[in-house]
């Protein structure tokens, strides 16, 4: 599988070599399973920071040959959005072009170079100094290519990166859908602005030549006080032997290893292993180095935790103890920032989720950047990690439904691929809000029909997520009105509700009637945890009423606490989720005042609404 995989990429790069065609070789999902690192044996240069920029309406670019540099461009900030940083870009979802020169450090000669690429929102084509490198769909996860036969030495290097992120009924997310449950410009068919451009770091990285590491999964449990790690490392040359040493407690174990075939697997015992929780987020460090009967030829360390998840009819255990998951459904969301990480936010969101006293998040509806997932395995949160499936349907053209199913099988196995090591992800979340015919968002009849198609369809993916990673939950997680078959699915049945807000509007008495009905129905069909994924009530800050009334931060606290009172009621409830953590910007539409989704709890710049401070009253009570 490997050698015809380099067999076709060495074909397309000769092609492209020969200057024949623009062929570009499509993104390899192994490459991004180690985040790039800097030690003694492997090299790391951010090109994060200003680029060149260009738009390209008529996309005419490639043909005018752009990618041997970029005139008439402006700067550009990387990371962030483009719709954000100028005046006259906010609604363009087109093509543009991105430009770096950079040099590459001559003492990494006789290494193999790449660039990894954080994330381009939706696609992506790269060049280096005008050769075409690789391509890339899909955004929210990270793509690499090797760039080695590309690079200039003693001279500067060409970054170009053509990007693209045109609303399609044929991806995922989907957009620009015919009837679709959102009228909003731009026709996104979910609820937040279809952010585009370079979100994350850009780096060129560079590995041994002789032998290097290419995938490291470490696999955790325990028995009693004695915790164990699976390590399972793929490498790269040629590698024979090599050390996988745990460090952590004050204390250090190492097993040796064997590569045979590119492969080799060791189980590290831990006796009074530090399990990690919410309560004590404690982290082991995992080094593997490989080489040969002589000397090292690579070393990577990552940190990770011993810790288990699963569940009973009733509850999610974590380390064989029941544990309740607080918290919010997020979005990567900043003024200006667009959905560009940005350092100081994530280290703000997870101070103030800590302060409101939540030990959960959800990554809705996409997979969030490294540094946020790091952070969760440091800070001590119970994730479950989404791909970018929002707004997924099973009627109309089947060609297109064929393609969102390629898609989100490659979204799988890409966020698998690069966040498996993290011990705060505890689910993988195949779908928020897949849409049967005819539902609609504000509580229109809905079409309930869970049809054999849809049905196969998920099961595919679970079965695949399952097939990549059986040591983790994995949930849908449901919309109002859908068909409980397909939350059914779920580990955990996810579901997401807005009575007292798009129906039974204002009327909270009415509302947790309804929810509490609904609870113990799914759970006495399936027989599964139940947790609310979302629920919330848009809040005006600022806005206030002495009886409680829509969009006042008085309802908002209400209708949060009335929520919170029935699954307190409930046994086999196994969570709650906010929605949503903070304001966020959305396309236009008559139910989006100014563009803003305002159910957060925080405003868009992190100031707390009076739900807030309930909030961590409540879930700071021992
Ligand atoms: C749910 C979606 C979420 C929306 C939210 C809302 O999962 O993305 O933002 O409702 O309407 O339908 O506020």
């Amino acid at each position: 599988m490997k050698s015809i995989y380099l067999v076709s990429l060495l074909l397309l790069l000769n092609l492209a070599h020969s200057g024949q065609t623009q062929t570009f070789a499509s993104a390899d999902p192994d490459r991004i399973a180690l985040y790039p690192l800097q030690n003694d044996y492997r090299n790391t240069l951010s090109l994060s920071g200003m680029w060149q920029f260009r738009k390209d309406s008529l996309e005419v670019g490639a043909k005018e040959g752009w990618q041997n540099g970029l005139k008439e461009s402006r700067s550009i900030a990387v990371p962030g959005s483009w719709n954000e940083q100028f005046t006259d870009m906010r609604d363009y979802l087109g093509m543009v072009w991105y430009e770096k020169q950079s040099y590459v450090p001559s003492s990494w000669k006789g290494q193999r170079i790449f660039i990894r690429i954080g994330s381009a929102n939706y696609a992506a084509k790269v060049w280096i100094n005008g050769q075409p490198v690789g391509m890339h769909e899909g955004g929210h996860l990270p793509f690499a290519f090797e760039v080695s036969p590309y690079i200039n030495w003693g001279a500067a290097n060409r970054i170009s990166i053509q990007i693209e992120n045109h609303l399609k009924p044929s991806r995922v997310p989907t957009g620009n859908v015919q009837g679709g449950p959102f009228s909003n410009f731009p026709k996104s068919n979910y609820d937040f602005f279809p952010y585009a451009g370079l979100h994350r770091d850009v780096w060129l990285y560079s590995l041994p030549a002789v032998a290097s590491i290419k995938d490291i999964t470490v696999k955790p449990g325990f028995t009693g006080t004695t915790g164990s790690l699976e390590v399972a490392v793929a490498t790269e040359g040629k590698a024979t032997r090599g050390t996988i040493t745990v460090t952590g407690n004050g204390k250090k174990y190492e097993a040796p290893i064997r590569i045979a075939g590119n492969a080799a697997t060791a189980t590290v015992s831990i006796p009074d292993v530090r399990l990690w929780s919410p309560e004590d987020p404690y982290l082991y460090q995992v080094e593997v180095t490989v080489g040969d009967n002589k000397t090292t030829l690579d070393r990577y360390t990552l940190e990770t935790g011993v810790r288990t998840i699963s569940t009973t009819s009733t509850q999610v255990l974590l380390n064989g103890k029941p544990v309740f998951l607080k918290g919010f459904g997020k979005h990567e969301d900043f003024p200006i920032f667009g959905r560009g990480a940005a350092n100081p936010v994530i280290v703000k969101d997870f101070s103030l989720m800590k302060w409101a006293g939540a030990n959960s998040f959800r990554t809705s509806h996409y997979p969030y950047d490294e540094e946020f997932m790091r952070m969760a395995d440091r800070e001590g949160f119970l994730v479950i990690d989404e791909i970018p499936a929002v707004g997924l349907y099973f009627h109309g053209d089947t060609t297109e439904l064929a393609q969102r199913q390629v898609m989100v099988k490659q979204y799988i196995n890409e966020l698998i691929k690069r966040d498996k090591n993290h011990p705060s992800v505890v689910m993988w979340c195949v779908a928020n809000e897949p849409f049967p015919r005819e539902v609609s968002v504000t509580g229109g009849p809905g079409g309930r029909e869970a049809t054999p198609k849809s049905i196969e369809l998920f099961q595919e993916m679970f079965s695949l997520v399952k097939q990549k990673d059986p040591t983790r939950l994995a949930v849908l997680v449901g919309v109002m009105g859908g068909p409980s078959e397909w939350v059914g699915m779920s580990d955990i049945i996810c579901i997401n509700r807005y009575y007292g807000w798009y129906t039974h509007a204002g009327d909270m008495n009415g509302a947790v009637k309804l929810l509490s009905m609904e609870m113990d129905g799914l759970h006495k069909k399936f027989n599964k945890p139940v947790m609310v994924s979302e629920f919330g009530a848009d809040t005006y800050p600022g806005m206030h009423s002495d009886e409680p009334e829509m969009f006042t931060e008085e309802f908002q606290t209400n209708f949060i606490k009335a929520y919170l009172d029935v699954a307190a009621t409930k046994d086999y409830v196994a969570g709650m989720h906010v929605w949503a953590f903070s304001d966020f910007k959305t396309g236009q539409g008559i139910i989006r005042f100014g563009g803003v989704n305002y159910k957060g709890v925080f405003t868009r710049d992190r100031k707390p609404k009076a739900a807030a401070f309930y909030l961590r009253s409540r879930w700071n009570k021992k």
